[in-house]
């Protein structure tokens, strides 16, 4: 018995606890995590709990383990929690009624997909893309997927016919899940011709598996496409896990860097398992009886650790929520957590900055007296909604966690553990156990002590770490291992203040987040690019009130009859179409130039700084190729500017 482990449980309870089992972390953290490891069933313990080397982007957890992570999401829980509510889903007409899907249930219909799904070919190792709605069938495919070791790749589907071709290209999926189509607020939106759009460019699909879930009419190919209502509920419900390799392969999920094309980030197994559990239980601190409720989509790691895997890992009741925070008014949320008592809310700052512009009359109506926790993610949360969250929503006696995370750390990573860590606003405040972030310069000097701003690196592997990204390793150590020798580097600003707390200062690369979403400038520029009459384009980011940061696009055109209005929203499709609605810009400036350098390098510092509308310091220009631009940009700013 280890003298400092603190309790069978790995939950911690106080604050001082939280500081041992950090300094436990540290000091040993093979013998913490494997601690952490031994409440699942392994089909095979592991030989060396940890081997890595972040030069060559390596990290190995639980060697020589198997376990299947659905066995230990469903199967371990049987049989006191058979009749227990695993999936609780609401969805987007307030009508319709609510789905309680029980952790023998999911396990049943999990082991029917996964049925279809052999019977279909595929094989442990297979990739399997998932573009459907948030029903239940999206978490119960997932899963299926799990349970004969394929992997999944799920794609948001919001995303456009030739996005989802590539992601589905670049993984070499063999098989797609989706459905006809979907509800979202009061519209509705065709799914399925969007797959067939894609799979013209994707001839290694072999079978469509699909959900009925608007009845509108669609085509259905001979040979490869299948109705999900015909075969599944004809398969058996039972499945025997398939046992996988501790870093077999779980899940790719693409997301945008500060390159063109977006990157297929990998997680396995083992070490995902362990930390997207240990990170659920402590940040959320979930009791038995709890109802979690992350308003992510699936589409998003969010979903992935914090809807499904987390939650279901600790044996806990999910809700699932198909619609959107406005429809049919700004009260469902609220609406949504006194019909279910909902105890942990968990969304992003521009859910609460949007809902905000409702005012607070909507308020009289709901009790909320059931939340205990409410979270935060995505984004940098502005001290102003994070009061209107803590005042409103949590009527001041709920802890608000501020959740820093990305889709590559698998798991949050920074973040107050809820009644535990005293709070901040706009503070994400101290790193979980097993994790050990440090700040550089440009340099790559550490920046040691309290009071300091930098780069924002991990030192030390933590078990759901990026592996790979999917078909080119070599890309995965260029942007994440090499900036900074040694370390992971994450992308974001960071500030430590006087008393330790961690402050994310938002990204300090080419990437910017719109409503929480990541997005490439150069991704963007690609795509208005497309458009036949635009000669060169510039991306950056500008500070937009609901959506934390909009997207402001510099276009150069030729010449032509068409009005600057009638260029705009044609270069606005075309955005939509090649990457989805998501990427769309929300300012479009036609320039003549752009400010470049002599060497041709866009100076993206002045474009930056005249789409925040502050024009007062914008540096040396005289480097400029033609400094006279920078006067045309200046005149057709389409903000306000101050000088
Ligand atoms: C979970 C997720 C990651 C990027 C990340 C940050 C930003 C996320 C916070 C945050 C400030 C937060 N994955 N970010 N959480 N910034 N405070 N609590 O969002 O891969 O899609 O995005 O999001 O810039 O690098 S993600």
């Amino acid at each position: 018995m280890n003298p400092t482990r603190i309790s069978m449980s790995n939950r911690i309870r106080t604050f001082e606890e939280y500081q041992k089992e950090y300094s436990y972390s540290v000091a040993q953290p093979e013998e913490f995590w494997a601690d952490k490891a031994s409440q699942f069933v392994w089909q095979k313990k592991w030989d060396r709990v940890l081997d890595w080397n972040f030069e060559k982007g390596d990290s190995k957890w639980f060697s020589g383990a198997q376990l299947n992570i659905t066995e230990n999401c469903l199967d371990r829980h049987l049989p006191e929690k058979a009749n227990q509510v695993a999936l609780l889903w609401e969805g987007n007409d307030p009508g319709e009624a609510s789905q309680k899907i029980t952790y023998q249930e999911l396990l049943n219909k999990v082991c029917q997909v996964a049925n279809v799904l052999l019977e279909k070919g595929v094989q442990k190792g297979d990739r399997v893309c998932l573009y459907m709605p948030m029903v239940p069938e999206l978490a119960i495919g997932v899963l299926a997927c799990a349970r004969i070791g394929a992997i999944h790749s799920v794609v948001f589907a919001g995303f456009s016919a030739s996005s989802l071709a590539d992601r589905i290209e670049d993984a070499g999926c063999k098989v797609v899940l989706t459905s006809d189509g979907a509800f979202r607020g009061n519209k509705k939106i065709a799914v399925k011709a969007v797959v067939d759009e894609a799979l013209l460019r994707c001839p290694g699909v072999q079978s469509v598996l699909v959900l009925q879930r608007t009845g509108e009419k669609i085509a259905m190919k001979e040979g490869r496409d299948c109705w999900w209502h015909e075969t599944v509920p004809a398969a058996s419900a039972n499945c025997a896990p398939v046992p996988v390799e501790a870093e077999h392969p779980l899940f790719i999920l693409y997301t945008s860097g500060s390159t063109g094309k977006p990157k297929g980030v990998l997680h396995s197994t083992a070490g995902y398992m362990v930390y997207a559990h240990y990170s659920f239980l402590n940040v959320f601190q979930y009791d038995a009886g709890d109802i979690h409720w992350c308003t992510a989509d699936i589409g998003w790691i969010t979903g992935h650790s914090y809807i499904v895997y987390g939650p279901l890992l600790e044996g806990a009741t999910s809700v699932m929520f198909e619609g959107v925070p406005t429809y049919p008014d700004a009260g469902r949320c609220w609406e949504i957590i006194d019909k279910h008592s909902v105890t942990h809310f968990y969304t992003a700052p521009t859910a609460i900055r949007s809902l905000m512009g409702f005012g607070t009359e909507l308020f009289s109506k709901y009790q909320l007296n059931s939340l205990k926790v409410l979270g935060s993610v995505g984004e940098p949360i502005n001290e102003e909604a994070w009061h209107w969250y803590n005042d409103h929503v949590g009527k001041k006696r709920c802890p608000i966690v501020d959740t820093w995370w990305q889709t590559e750390t698998g798991g949050i990573l920074i973040s107050p553990l809820a009644g535990i860590t005293k709070t901040k606003p706009s503070y994400a405040t101290l790193p979980l156990p097993g994790v050990q972030p440090i700040l550089v310069d440009a340099e790559g000097n550490e920046l040691k002590g309290n009071n300091v701003e930098g780069n924002l690196c991990i030192k030390f592997p933590w078990p759901s770490i990026i592996r790979t990204t999917y078909g080119d390793h070599e890309r995965c150590i260029q942007t994440y291992f090499s900036t900074y020798k040694g370390l992971y580097f994450t992308g974001d600003g960071c500030k430590r203040d006087e008393e330790g707390y961690y402050r994310i200062l938002g990204r300090v690369d080419d990437v910017i987040n719109v409503s929480g979403h990541r997005m490439g400038t150069a991704e963007v520029e690609n795509a208005i690019n497309e458009h036949p009459q635009v000669i060169e384009s510039a991306v950056v980011g500008y500070p937009h009130d609901i959506k934390g940061q909009g997207i402001y696009a510099f276009v150069i055109c030729e010449k032509s009859d068409k009005s600057a209005e009638a260029l705009r929203q044609e270069i606005t499709s075309v955005v939509s179409k090649i990457i989805g609605p998501i990427a769309k810009p929300d300012k479009i400036q036609i320039v003549s130039g752009l400010p470049k350098t002599r060497s041709g390098k866009i100076m993206r510092r002045i474009l930056r700084k005249v789409a925040e509308g502050d024009i007062s310091n914008l540096g040396d220009t005289s480097t400029l190729l033609d400094p006279a631009i920078v006067d045309e940009i200046k005149a057709g700013a389409l903000v306000p500017l101050k000088a």
